[in-house]
């Protein structure tokens, strides 16, 4: 049987590595492209490169000739575009840049599927950072019972997008490039508004994994001081450094990257394209994922080794996101498997 031919853009980010994985127990050839750098960047796939079916190439997808000569060469099944700078606090300060990856680039890999392989398959990393402060609400009564009304806040679909940030606004502008190339061309483009999603492989910089990193350190340390003075306490170990961090009370959707690399492969597995939002449905704030990190080494107070910088706010903040995925549910039968305590406890072990 011909094995399905895909390539990935950005194989070597977090999301990246773990299609990868999917698409080669799938028994998919796979073609990962990584941009060129005078370091080694293949940390998340090194598990990979020599496994059957793998080939990683180089290719920047702002450069138009290296996209075009990769898919007319290939004309792949699917393509997967995850290439991005994805860093949202980065893009205040390198807007040009992030438009020219986030934005031009899908436009380079489009018009290189429209011209060359118009039969491939296209999936845009969409995300939910396009709603910014918008969401969808509703009042639920519990008319038989005592319980007050409740307000549901969520994003979904019908959600209207309003960005809050150079990335939301490049990302918005893909995803609607994304649309209207299947509505002009007949393109199979698809595109999945992820919510946040986060695993063991995160970048160091976004919130959750500085967290885990941070308490995975401290953790090895008090062991390692355990051994001299005996159990340890709550009480802060003395003269280690704080953890500083911006705003606590931003509330993110929270899953694992490897359940949402499964909802990407569905969304090219149907018949039409189409946009799904994928999510867990309950949102949680930085606090909230402090409390867990911390209370998975013992440590219920964690003020002590948590302070506030003001470097790390945003000149423009997305105070709520928490998605509603029944769309994914009831056409792709997707479901997120790894729960928010499963996801915290697995970071923190493999930082500690
Ligand atoms: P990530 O770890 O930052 O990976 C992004 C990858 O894109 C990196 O490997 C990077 O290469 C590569 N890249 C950047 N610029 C490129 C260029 N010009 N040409 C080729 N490759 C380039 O991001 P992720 O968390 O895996 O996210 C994957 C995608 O999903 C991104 O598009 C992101 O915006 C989107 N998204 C992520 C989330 C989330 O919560 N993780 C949610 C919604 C949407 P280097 O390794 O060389 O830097
Ligand atoms: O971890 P973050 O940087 O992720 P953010 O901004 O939500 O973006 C991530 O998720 C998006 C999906 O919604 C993706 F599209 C995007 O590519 C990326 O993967 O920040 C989460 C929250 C923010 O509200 C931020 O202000 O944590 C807050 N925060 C507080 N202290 C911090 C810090 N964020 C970072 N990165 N570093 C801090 O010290």
């Amino acid at each position: 049987m011909r094995r399905k031919v895909a390539i990935i853009t950005g194989v070597n980010g977090q999301d990246g590595s773990y299609l990868a994985e999917l698409l080669l127990e799938k028994q998919y050839s796979v073609i990962g492209l990584v941009r060129r750098s005078s370091v080694n960047t293949h940390e998340r796939i090194n598990h990979v490169i020599n496994k059957e079916g793998f080939m990683l190439l180089e290719a920047d997808i702002t450069d138009p000739s290296s996209v075009n000569a990769i898919v007319n060469r290939y004309k792949p099944d699917e393509i997967y575009n995850l290439a991005a700078q994805s860093h949202v606090k980065t893009s205040f300060d390198q807007p040009n840049f992030t438009f020219n990856v986030n934005t031009l680039g899908v436009l380079n890999i489009l018009e290189a599927v429209r011209h060359f392989s118009p039969h491939t398959r296209f999936y845009q990393a969409s995300t939910s950072e396009m709603f910014g402060s918008n969401f969808t609400k509703a009042i639920k009564d519990y008319p038989c019972t005592d319980k007050p009304r409740e307000l549901l806040k969520w994003q979904d679909e019908a959600t209207a997008f309003s960005p809050n940030s150079p990335y939301a606004v490049s990302k918005v502008a893909a995803h609607n490039l994304v649309d209207l190339y299947r509505r002009s061309y007949g393109t199979h483009a698809s595109a999945g508004i992820l919510f946040n999603h986060e695993s063991e492989r995160r970048g160091e910089n976004f919130v959750t994994r500085k967290i885990t990193k941070y308490v995975g350190e401290l953790d090895k340390y008090r062991k390692k001081l355990s051994g001299f003075i005996g159990i340890l306490t709550d009480a802060k170990v003395p003269d280690y450094p704080t953890l500083k961090l911006g705003n606590l009370d931003a509330v993110r959707d929270w899953g694992h990257a490897k359940d949402y690399v499964e909802a990407m492969y569905l969304m090219l597995q149907q018949q039409k394209p189409d946009d799904y939002v994928i999510c867990t449905g309950k949102g949680r704030s930085v606090r909230d994922f402090l409390d867990a990190a911390f209370k998975s080494i013992g440590i219920t107070d964690w003020s002590k080794y948590v302070e506030i910088d003001p470097q790390f706010y945003r000149p423009c903040e997305v105070e709520f996101l928490q998605g509603k995925c029944d769309k994914a549910k009831n056409v792709l039968g997707w479901e997120p498997k790894i729960t928010f305590e499963q996801l915290v406890e697995r970071m923190v072990k493999y930082d500690s």
